[in-house]
C-alpha cells in the first residue's frame, strides 16, 4: 500500500474488508473515495473505487424493497429514469405513450398521487420510465425526494406550449432549496461522492402545439447545463431520440452471455456500467462466479473470435461473453 494514505482512509478500507452485506460495502468505499489523497500516485487507486462504487450501486439498486412504501419504487432493467415536474405538463401521457404502464392521463391538475413504474425498450435493453406526482413550492409529496434521489436520471418534464421557463426555474428553485444541483453529465463523468449532483435533463412536452420561438429560448437559456428534449406525448414526435439519449447517459455496455458451444443469449444483454470487466460480470451472474472462475473466452470489438482473455479485461458493448469454471 503506497505509505501516503491517510489512517481515515485506512479505517475505512478495514470497513470494507469486514462489511457483511453490500449497502454496507457501498458505505465504505463511498468514505474510502472521500478519505483518499486525490493525486497523481492514486489515480489507479481512484479509478478502481469509482468503478466498485458504480458496480455495487447497479446491485444495491436492485434489490427489492424491504417495506410497502409507494414511495419507493426498485429499480428494474438497465436504468431508472424519473419523470417530474409541475401539474398536468404530460408526465403520465409520456409514461402512457412509451411504455405498458396503465398511467393515467386527464386535463385537469394533480390526477397522479403515486408513482407508477413502466418499461420502455431501447433497441434490446429496457429502461424504468416512473410516473410522479406532480409538485409545486406548495406541494412535495413526502417520499419524493427520495425517488429524485436515487434515480438514475431525473426528466423534469415541462409543458412547452404554456410558460416552460417558469416552469423549469420553480422546479430547478424547489430543488435547489433542498440542496440539489441537476444538470446534464453522463454517468461516468459524475463524481460519485457528489450526491447533491443529479444527472437530469428538461423535457419540453406538448411540443405538437408549442412556438418554435419558446423552445429556442429555452434551450438558450440552460445551453451547458440541461439538455432541452422538445416532444409530444400526443404526437410522438422526439419520442426515440429522447430515448435513446437515456442509453448514453447511463454509460452502459451490454454483454451477452453463451455457453460453450451454443450460440448467445442474443436479445438478453447484461448491462454492466462502463469500464467493467470480465470478473465484474461473471460477480453479476453469480456472485461466487468469479472464485470459480478459471478463464474466459469473448468474442467481439476486435479480438480473435474466442479469444481467451484475463478476468481483468475490460468488456466492451456487444461483447460476447463464454466463462468456463
Ligand atoms: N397537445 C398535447 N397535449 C398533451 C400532451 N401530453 C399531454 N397532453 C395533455 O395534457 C393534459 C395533462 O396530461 P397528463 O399526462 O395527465 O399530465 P401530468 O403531468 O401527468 O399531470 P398531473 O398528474 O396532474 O401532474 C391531458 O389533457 C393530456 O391529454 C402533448 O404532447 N400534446
Ligand atoms: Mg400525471
Amino acid at each position: 500500500m503506497p505509505a501516503n494514505l491517510t489512517p481515515d482512509y485506512e479505517r475505512a478500507e478495514e470497513k470494507y474488508r469486514s462489511a457483511a452485506t453490500d449497502e454496507d460495502k457501498l458505505d465504505a468505499l463511498r468514505e474510502m473515495f472521500s478519505t483518499i489523497p486525490k493525486h497523481k500516485g492514486t489515480e489507479k487507486l481512484q479509478a478502481d473505487l469509482k468503478r466498485k462504487m458504480s458496480q455495487l450501486r447497479h446491485t444495491v439498486a436492485r434489490k427489492p424493497a424491504k417495506t410497502a412504501d409507494p414511495f419507493h419504487v426498485p429499480r428494474t432493467g438497465a436504468g431508472q429514469v424519473v419523470l417530474i415536474g409541475p401539474p398536468n405538463t404530460g408526465k403520465s401521457a409520456l409514461v402512457a405513450r412509451t411504455t405498458h404502464a396503465p398511467a393515467k392521463i386527464a386535463d385537469y391538475p394533480f390526477t397522479t398521487a403515486l408513482p407508477l413504474p413502466g418499461m420502455c425498450h431501447w433497441e434490446d435493453v429496457q429502461i424504468e420510465l416512473v410516473d410522479t406526482p406532480p409538485i409545486t413550492p406548495e406541494h412535495l409529496p413526502g417520499g419524493m425526494l427520495g425517488i429524485i434521489r436515487s434515480a438514475n436520471i431525473v426528466a423534469i418534464v415541462v409543458d412547452a406550449s404554456a410558460d416552460p421557463l417558469e416552469e423549469t426555474e420553480v422546479i430547478l428553485e424547489l430543488l435547489r432549496s433542498r440542496g440539489l444541483t441537476l444538470k446534464t453529465i453522463a454517468h461516468t463523468e459524475m463524481d460519485p461522492s457528489d450526491f447533491n449532483t443529479l444527472s437530469a435533463m428538461i423535457v419540453a412536452n406538448k411540443a405538437d402545439v408549442a412556438e418554435d420561438s419558446t423552445l429556442a429560448t429555452l434551450k438558450e437559456l440552460y445551453a451547458g447545463r440541461l439538455e432541452v428534449w422538445p416532444v409530444s406525448a400526443t404526437t410522438g414526435q422526439g419520442l426515440d431520440k429522447w430515448i435513446a439519449r437515456f442509453w448514453q447517459l447511463l454509460s452502459l455496455v451490454r454483454v451477452y452471455t453463451k455457453q460453450p458451444g451454443h450460440a448467445s443469449d442474443k436479445g438478453k444483454p447484461f448491462t454492466l456500467p462502463l469500464g467493467s470487466t470480465i470478473d465484474d460480470l461473471a460477480r453479476e451472474i453469480h456472485r461466487e462466479l468469479p472464485e470459480k472462475m478459471k478463464f474466459a473466452r469473448i468474442w467481439g470489438n476486435g479480438r480473435f473470435a474466442g479469444q481467451q482473455v484475463h478476468r481483468t479485461e475490460v468488456l466492451h458493448d456487444g461483447d460476447q461473453v463464454e466463462i468456463h469454471e
